[in-house]
């Protein structure tokens, strides 16, 4: 298993539309292996392939109380989503340090391939529901603060524009 770079906002290819996966083979499990450990090893709930440069439909998450319940969504379709709205506050591995509300469907139903190329259905609600969502978005090129004012979203690439270059200066 590997650690995988994390892409950081506003780098162009967080907005790169993701293909469907042709099969889940050992390329994949590969992959899927390496996003886990990159999730966890970065505390994240959830990760997207968008985030380290693979720009197929794969997401992993784990919004389990004990973080020991890693789920693969591979392919992943939503085929229910609740009349309901929620707004929850959000953060994201790619805009480190940035949190804001955002309004998703309260309770989605996903249908994916797992690990083991099985299909599987995932109703979800409260974060799971919110993760699903937000790493689905990345998967269509959408980063969370798109959904804020642009004055925010302004602000927030300058600011990660500099915190990149203070990092990188040392
Ligand atoms: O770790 C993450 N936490 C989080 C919190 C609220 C709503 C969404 C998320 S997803 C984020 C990890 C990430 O960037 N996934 O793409
Ligand atoms: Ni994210």
């Amino acid at each position: 298993m590997a650690q995988l770079p994390i892409l950081r906002y506003p780098d162009p290819r967080l907005h790169t539309v993701a293909r469907p996966v042709a099969a889940v083979d050992e390329r994949i499990r590969r992959l899927v292996d390496d996003m886990i450990e990159t999730m966890y090893a970065n505390e994240g709930v959830g990760l997207a392939a968008t985030q380290v440069d693979v720009h197929e439909r794969v997401i992993v998450m784990d919004t389990s109380d004990q973080h020991n319940q890693p789920l693969v969504l591979i392919n992943p379709e939503i085929i229910e989503s609740s009349a309901e709205f929620a707004l929850g506050e959000e953060g994201c591995l790619s805009v480190p340090a940035i949190y804001d509300k955002v309004e998703r469907h309260a309770r989605v139903t996903v249908r994916a391939l797992g690990r083991d190329g099985q299909s599987f259905e995932l109703q979800a609600e409260g974060l799971t529901s919110v993760c699903v969502q937000h790493e689905m978005d990345h998967l269509i090129g959408k980063v969370f603060v798109e959904y804020l004012s642009n004055l925010k979203r302004d602000r927030i690439r300058t600011k990660m524009l500099k915190k990149t270059r203070d990092e990188q200066r040392g």
